[in-house]
């Protein structure tokens, strides 16, 4: 993509305009990690508004399901919005499907790890995908995010806290039931992040065509 700056005649005074920068169509790839059970194919039908229910029955996923869905309007920085056509990869939570990981891995541009906190084991096996997801692919903790994810009717128990690992790592409670709106709003900035990762990234590689 062109991002050329446009060119501004000397002299002139600089004109102040606050309407954002509109810097095009991306396209970017998300996976959804963690635990089995933590709701991740339930949040992933809901981000990407497919109508697809399971009448309530847990049915798990095999290897992954890919679902796309424009986002648009997002907020890259301060100014800069950007559309998105987004590849949700809702990854199986189940350790057999390993031999896959490298190709769920591969050109990853974000990653959104589901646990479900009323699960006592789920922080531990939330490090082992931060592992092998985030560390081990030197993807940046911007382009992560943790859900903890709240089913309905869950009973109040002693909740499982991120590990220390993950505590640069944003997180947000999600309850489809009770505030269904603000999970569509950090999905949302969360692209914001992702995106303005690429960007930086992108512009970085120009400079450098530039200066060879
Ligand atoms: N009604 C409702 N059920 C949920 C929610 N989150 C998870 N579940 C149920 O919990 C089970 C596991 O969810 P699923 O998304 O398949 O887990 P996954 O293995 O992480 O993909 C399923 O039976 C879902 O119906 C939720 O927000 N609302
Ligand atoms: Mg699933």
């Amino acid at each position: 993509m062109n991002m050329q700056a446009p060119q501004r005649k000397k002299g002139r005074a600089k004109k102040k305009s606050s309407a954002p920068v509109y810097l095009g169509m991306f396209t970017a790839k998300i996976l959804i990690i963690g635990p089995c059970e933590s709701g991740k194919t339930v949040l992933a039908n809901f981000l990407s508004d497919a109508t697809e229910t399971s009448g309530g029955e847990y049915h798990p996923t095999q290897g992954v399901r890919i679902l796309e869905f424009e986002c648009n309007n997002i907020e890259v920085s301060l100014s800069r919005t950007a559309n998105c056509e987004v590849e949700l990869w809702d990854c199986s939570g189940d350790h057999r499907f390993s031999t896959c990981w490298p190709a769920l891995q591969n050109d990853t541009n974000g990653v959104v790890m589901v646990y479900n906190p009323d699960q006592p084991n789920h922080d531990k096996e939330l490090e082992t995908w931060y592992t092998q997801f985030v560390q081990e692919q030197w993807l940046r903790d911007s382009q992560c995010l943790i859900f903890a994810h709240h089913k309905p009717m869950a009973p109040e128990r002693v909740r499982t806290q991120v590990p220390q690992t993950l505590s640069k790592v944003p997180c947000v409670h999600t309850n489809l039931d009770e505030d269904p709106d603000s999970v569509r709003e950090e999905f949302k900035n969360f692209l914001g992040q992702v995106l303005s990762n690429l960007t930086d990234k992108r512009d970085q590689e120009e400079l450098s065509i530039m200066n060879n």
